[in-house]
């Protein structure tokens, strides 16, 4: 295949709410050209939930349609994939697999200046705290392509961003 009719990588970048998933995939799409899709967003604009979850205060989504949604874009490459939950996608969707961590206080915070409190902010909090999205990470992709990067401070969003960036520049397909 000529050099310019590659496949691009898919990235799925995961986390808990609020250790910056949105503002890195931002950045990381303004970098690299690729796609950013922020499956909450495409959710809300496409109608792909069953309905609203009165503990959680947030949309239950139909999994199955979001997957439909996506699959021709994943099947193209380049996307960047943001979400707080990764164990619903097809495992062949994704090149590489990066779950952001934050300080508990620092994210307590984070959560805090959102508006959530009560039981929907230290689920969040004990989310983090458990690692439910890097053990959920871990046991969906192949241990190889999932990494862990900190996102505490706007220097770790920098290296973080610089970091996937050379990695995209650099990726070549299986062959
Ligand atoms: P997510 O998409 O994971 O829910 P976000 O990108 O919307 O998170 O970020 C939530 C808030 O925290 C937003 O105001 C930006 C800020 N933030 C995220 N990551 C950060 C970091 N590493 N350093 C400083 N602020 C950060």
């Amino acid at each position: 295949m000529a050099q310019n009719q590659m496949k691009k990588p898919n990235i799925l970048i995961t986390g808990t709410p609020g250790v910056g998933k949105t503002t890195t995939s931002s950045l990381l799409a303004d970098a690299t050209q690729l796609r950013h899709i922020n499956i909450g967003e495409l959710v809300k604009q496409n109608n792909l939930y069953d309905g609203w979850d009165e503990n959680f205060h947030c949309h239950v989504i139909n999994e199955d349609l979001v997957c439909d949604q996506l699959e021709d874009m994943m099947e193209e490459g380049g996307n960047i994939v943001d979400y707080h939950g990764c164990d619903f996608f097809p495992k062949r969707w994704f090149d590489r697999v990066v779950v952001l961590q934050t300080n508990n206080s620092v994210l307590y915070d984070r959560l805090s200046n959102r508006g959530y409190m009560g039981t929907k902010l230290s689920n969040n909090i004990e989310c983090e705290i458990f690692q439910v999205l890097l053990e959920e990470a871990k046991t969906s992709y192949p241990e190889e392509i999932v990494i862990a990067l900190q996102s505490d401070s706007v220097d770790d969003i920098s290296r973080n961003v610089g970091m996937l960036t050379d990695w995209l520049r650099n990726w070549q397909p299986a062959s």
